[in-house]
């Protein structure tokens, strides 16, 4: 595997482990709702037209990754739809874009 993607593995899986409170192989609307909560108030973030509140930002992440549609996310579903919308991860390590 070429360095990149591995690092890329890395920082999808630590992200992974952040939103998987509770540790059970699954984010959950709660789980994740919970975390971008926190983030916004610790960044302050300015809103932006259609992400101007957590639970709206958690409900087009989902839709977005939640694949099959069963309300929860699983690693895989996590690491594709992060590769379409790398803001994801970036928002959870805070990192620059
Ligand atoms: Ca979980
Ligand atoms: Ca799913």
């Amino acid at each position: 595997m070429p360095p990149n993607q591995n690092r890329k593995w890395e920082i999808d899986t630590g992200a992974f482990r952040l939103y998987d409170v509770d540790n059970d192989g699954f984010i959950t609307r709660d789980e994740m709702y919970n975390i971008v909560d926190a983030i916004y108030q610790m960044v302050g973030q300015q809103p932006s037209e259609d992400e101007n509140t957590p639970q709206k930002r958690v409900d087009k992440i989902f839709d977005q990754m939640d694949k099959n549609h069963d309300d929860r996310l699983t690693l895989e579903e996590f690491r594709e739809g992060s590769k379409a919308d790398p803001r994801i991860v970036q928002a959870l390590t805070l990192g620059p874009e």
